[in-house]
């Protein structure tokens, strides 16, 4: 057992900036170990009790952040099955029929953006919607998903004969951390009459600050919304939710008669009736343990101290000349090459020598280094360090040569 901790990557440690999750949220965690302890499901109200009440108040905080009114929502085990059940009620509200009759030789298309997350098109695959009909729209310089490009797109499909069905934009992309114009994309998708998605299993967590909300201006136009509290909260993973705006939905594609199991209490406290999975974890209740402990404040305490690292990073690149910043960041992924060196390389030299585990993306065409400063503890110390670390391995990792210098330098020779 010792053997396995010791050889599992610290990802609450001062040297990861790897993954969009990291840190720890000291209730959540003591709630996570109870919950494991007390061993339930929340499938019914009969096994789980006092979890799907906690479940319901969890999903309503959710749901007044992101202005659903009266929505509803259920706990997935991440933002990708997230996805798949916002695409799975789409496709059902588009095609009632197709629950009981199957979807063969339909041409329903989805829309999300170049950048949009890779579980769309898996989902597409898995739902027999076919990967081919997802349409990816390009992004402007800033990230985002064109909203006039997204229009043009769904007339052309229909025009070919396509049955245009789900638009779904993303509130802080994987990579640049970038904001789709939810507003115009929403007014896009109500015009057409489609279903409105929006990915915020890693940006959602900013409507629970004052300062940074408005990045998700919009957000209420939405039909759903994935929102991850193990990402920007802290919570352990997985805590992920899926909401939607109408309540009674989710039951209505997902509940199914199960005569031994659904046999008493209002069907509002046997969440099993609308989520995707029968046995399931509470993972509501280190989110609820962790809100009782930090209050509404408390996050917004936690988004500032993650942003304060951010531009702590930030200032790194943009006044050292050794750096170029890919993109100008909107959450907290900072993406920066080291200039003239290879991304990819620089991240596995910096494991390899125990120095920090950090990951690259590609940005505008090309690889860049994704610094994530998504755990609060961190102090800024840290990040000098990780600079001072990076630089370090950087002199000795080759210079690569642009294109144009490379010829040049072959004409010389
Ligand atoms: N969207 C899954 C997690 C991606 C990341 O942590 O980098």
């Amino acid at each position: 057992m010792t053997a396995v901790v010791g050889l599992t990557p610290k990802t609450s440690g001062p040297r990861f900036f790897n993954q969009l999750f990291a840190g720890r949220e000291p209730s959540a965690s003591a709630a996570e170990m109870m919950g494991a302890l007390l061993n339930t499901s929340m499938y019914t109200y009969k096994v789980a009790g006092v979890h799907s009440l906690i479940e319901n108040e969890v999903i309503e905080r959710l749901c007044t952040a992101a202005g659903f009114g009266d929505g509803d929502g259920t706990f997935v085990p991440g933002g990708s099955i997230g996805n798949l059940v916002a695409m799975v009620v789409a496709t059902f509200e588009a095609r009632p029929d197709f629950r009981d009759q199957g979807m063969a030789g339909q041409r329903l298309r989805v829309y999300t953006s170049a950048d949009g997350h890779y579980s769309v098109r898996k989902n597409a695959g898995i739902l027999g919607l076919g990967r081919s009909n997802v349409v990816e729209i390009p992004v402007d310089d800033a990230g985002r998903m064109r909203p006039d490009t997204l229009a043009a797109q769904i007339e052309c499909d229909l025009e070919d004969g396509h049955q245009p069905m789900c638009v779904i934009a993303t509130a802080g992309t994987t990579v640049a951390g970038a904001f789709d114009p939810l507003e115009e994309i929403g007014a896009v998708a109500r015009d057409k009459g489609l279903w409105f998605h929006i990915d915020g299993a890693f940006g959602a967590t900013f409507l629970l600050h004052t300062d940074q909300r408005h990045k998700l201006k919009g957000v209420a136009l939405a039909d759903s919304l994935t929102f991850n509290p193990h990402k920007m909260m802290g919570i352990p993973l997985p805590c992920a939710a899926l909401l939607v705006q109408e309540k009674g939905l989710l039951g209505k594609h997902f509940n199914e008669a199960a005569d031994y199991l659904f046999q008493q209490d209002t069907e509002e406290l046997n969440l099993g009736t609308k989520s995707i999975q029968c046995g399931r974890r509470n993972d509501a209740f280190k989110l609820w343990a962790a809100w009782q402990d930090l209050g509404d404040d408390g996050w917004e305490r936690r988004v500032t101290r993650q942003l304060k690292l951010l531009q702590h990073a930030r200032r790194w690149v943009v006044e050292g000349e050794e750096f170029e910043l890919a993109i100008e960041p909107e959450s907290l992924t900072l993406c920066f090459v080291v200039k003239g060196k290879p991304s990819d390389v620089l991240c596995e030299q910096l494991a390899e020598h125990g120095l920090a585990q950090v990951g690259f993306g590609v940005v505008g065409g090309r690889k860049v280094i994704r610094l994530v400063t998504v755990n609060p503890e961190l102090g800024t110390a840290d990040i000098d360090r990780f600079f001072d670390d990076l630089l370090a391995v950087s002199a000795n990792v080759k210079t690569v040569l642009p294109k144009e210098t490379a010829a040049e330098a072959l004409r010389s020779t």
